[in-house]
């Protein structure tokens, strides 16, 4: 028997892709994929709401729960309050479910998790102190992993970057923003500084250093295993303007930072990934230019 996998947040900019991957590894039908927004293919489950995901995990004898549902940066800081209640409650509420149905649990975390004291290449292990109520939200994840009495495993994801789904109120979303009004109108008016360099990935990266992550015996997973630094590929808004400009050479840019640069300001420049390729391998394939090809290749294909 293979997993039988839950997943919330399945109608996001992650889960949009996630769901299928582990539909081609584990067979049409081992996926349950949930969103609290109405969506082709996607139950409807409230992260909030504890009996109803308690009840759908012991009813189809989920074995597995990616948790993906969550607000991200810029959506978060705009409503603190409620960004720590589906971040955290919604994550309590899912690890309740897990721990009474013996269920192992996939939590993304984030390079929110650090804040301005941390080093431009961020360490594995260094004090997380984030300014945003998203970074805390994460932090708090990365603890419950090591605490939480369940196998629970996270990504310290970047930037991810796809084009099948829209990215969902975050920070980072200038880089796939900029693909769309690139191909619309030759034109993106961009809300970071041209100079902000930070951390990002490929989704397809994301997706496999997901699928890795899960397969690995818990007994070879350590300290980090609540939120795995991954890299992808780090550069400036103006390296992602100069990569689109060999597709589009008329393509220009323009910047009106926005409150959004002061997030992007607290979080570092590049991650330190040693860990994740020490313990279980990881490696990633998609550098700028090959991110951006295939960026085009989708939006275009
Ligand atoms: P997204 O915003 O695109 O999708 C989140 C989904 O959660 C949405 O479909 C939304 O409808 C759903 N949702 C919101 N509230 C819910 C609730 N109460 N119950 C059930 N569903 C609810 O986010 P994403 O980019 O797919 O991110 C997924 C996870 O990965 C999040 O934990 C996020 O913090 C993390 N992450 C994402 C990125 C990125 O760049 N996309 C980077 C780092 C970490
Ligand atoms: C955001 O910008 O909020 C996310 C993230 C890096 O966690 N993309």
């Amino acid at each position: 028997m293979g997993p039988r996998i839950l997943v919330t947040g399945a109608l996001g900019q992650i889960g949009t892709e996630l769901v299928g991957a582990l539909e081609n590894k584990h067979g049409q039908g081992s996926v349950i994929a949930t969103d609290v927004r109405d969506g082709t293919g996607c139950q409807i489950l409230d992260v909030m709401d504890a009996e109803s995901i308690h009840s759908l995990v012991s009813r189809e004898g989920v074995t597995e729960i990616y948790h993906l549902a969550a607000l991200l940066s810029a959506t978060g800081e705009r409503n603190p309050e409620l960004c720590w209640k589906i971040n955290v409650e919604g994550l309590e509420n899912v690890i309740a479910a897990a721990r009474a149905n013996g269920c192992r649990v996939f939590a993304p975390s984030s390079i929110a998790v650090f804040g301005p004291d941390c080093p431009s290449i961020a360490p594995q292990f260094t004090p997380l102190n984030p300014t945003t109520v998203y970074g805390k939200t994460k932090v708090v994840s990365e603890q419950l992993a090591m605490t939480a009495g369940v196998d629970m495993r996270g990504l310290r994801y970047p930037g991810l970057v796809s084009y099948k789904a829209p990215a969902g109120g975050g920070t980072t979303d200038y880089a796939v923003e900029i693909f769309h009004a690139a191909l619309a109108e030759g034109h993106y008016t961009c809300f970071v500084r041209e100079d902000t360099r930070l951390p990002m990935m490929y989704m397809d990266d994301a997706i496999r250093a997901t699928l890795e992550l899960m397969v690995v015996p818990a007994e070879e997973l350590g300290g980090a295993r609540g939120g795995y630094n991954i890299s992808g590929c780090s550069f400036t808004v103006g390296q992602l303007v100069e990569s689109i400009q060999r597709h589009l050479p008329n393509f220009t840019c323009a910047y009106e930072p926005d409150v959004r640069q002061k997030y992007a300001d607290s979080w570092p420049n590049d991650i330190d990934d040693d860990v994740a390729r020490g313990e279980w391998g990881w490696n990633p394939e998609f550098d700028l230019d090959g991110m951006v090809d295939a960026m085009f290749a989708g939006l275009q294909g």
